[in-house]
């Protein structure tokens, strides 16, 4: 295992995480933190992971003619293990890879991380990313155990969906949502997009996800776990269509995009939680 320098942040992290996410000044329990309900989209646990590079060499030595310019992000799952997520921390995560598969010229990398109160120890995220490296080399391997809701396939039921709604991403998203950590020049740089083989920059998944976790967190309640997986790419400018089943306490969820009719994200779903049981 590998341990990061701590990963600090308060209500200055956690404002411009849901702005992000199209959080506006008509919700105050996102955007104002003397709001008596401030909080954060609970998608928020998953920045440890990609604010440090060391989190990437850390799987990175797995591999062999690995060049970050191919890396896609494949499939992300978090659980939130401290309820409510904390407004502010200083955060001690650990990394270990859970799997690595070569299928065929491309490696997927199971990469699992826990982030830790760096004073009390007591758990406050973990997360699974799984990266879809093009052109790169890795011995399949598996490292660790999966958790269950991360790995089940969540197929959209046969039935009309329990709500559907649009989000419109503006051609600047990707500029904002860097500044959450995430500074891969894939997201804004058109000359490293090319090299990346798209026509443009495309968007961090993560900002599909957290758009997507956003309007199922306004419609449906807090949820406490959360898996997708990146069908398709996204373009900052296009729409998306959220569409959700509820069942039981999981709610499935898909991401299309309407312009041009794709699926950007697929086999998701969120655990919801019943916050009162938890008080
Ligand atoms: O699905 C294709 C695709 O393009 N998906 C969208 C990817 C995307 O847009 N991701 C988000 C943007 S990238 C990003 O945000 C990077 C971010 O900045 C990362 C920062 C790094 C931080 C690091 C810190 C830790 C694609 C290309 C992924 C796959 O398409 P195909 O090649 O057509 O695959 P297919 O033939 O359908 O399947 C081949 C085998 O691969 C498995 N697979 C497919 N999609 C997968 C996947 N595994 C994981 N995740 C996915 N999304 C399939 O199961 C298949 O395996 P098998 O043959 O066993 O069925």
């Amino acid at each position: 295992d590998e341990e990061d320098p701590l990963f600090v942040y308060g209500d200055r992290e956690v404002i411009l995480y849901n702005i992000s996410l199209g959080a506006t000044e008509k919700e105050l329990k996102y955007v104002y933190e003397n709001n008596e309900d401030f909080q954060v989209i609970p998608t928020f646990g998953h920045l440890v992971t990609f604010n440090s590079i060391k989190s990437q060499l850390s799987f990175a030595k797995y591999l062999r003619n690995f060049n970050p310019m191919f890396l896609l992000h494949g499939e992300h799952y978090i659980k939130i293990e401290k309820w409510p997520v904390p407004l502010s921390g200083k955060l001690k995560t650990t990394f270990n890879p859970l799997a690595i598969t070569q299928k065929g010229t491309n490696t997927i990398v199971v990469h699992g991380s826990k982030s830790v109160d760096a004073e009390t120890g007591e758990p406050v995220f973990s997360n699974e990313g799984t990266f879809f490296i093009r052109k790169c080399e890795g011995d399949t391997k598996t490292y660790g155990e999966r958790r269950k809701f991360a790995t089940l396939p969540f197929n959209a039921p046969n039935r009309i969906p329990d709500f559907i709604t649009e989000i419109p991403i503006p051609e600047s998203k990707a500029a904002l949502y860097r500044l959450n950590g995430d500074r891969n020049p894939l997201h804004v740089d058109p000359v490293f997009a090319q090299g990346a083989k798209f026509d443009k920059p495309i968007l961090h998944g993560m900002c599909t996800y957290g758009l997507s976790a956003k309007v199922l967190l306004d419609k449906f309640g807090a949820f406490d776990e959360i898996k997708a997986r990146f069908t398709g790419i996204v373009f900052p400018g296009e729409t998306l269509r959220v569409l959700a089943w509820k069942e039981g306490e999981t709610v499935i969820f898909q991401t299309h995009v309407i312009e041009r009719g794709t699926i950007a994200i697929n086999n998701a779903a969120i655990k919801l939680i019943s916050v009162n049981a938890k008080i």
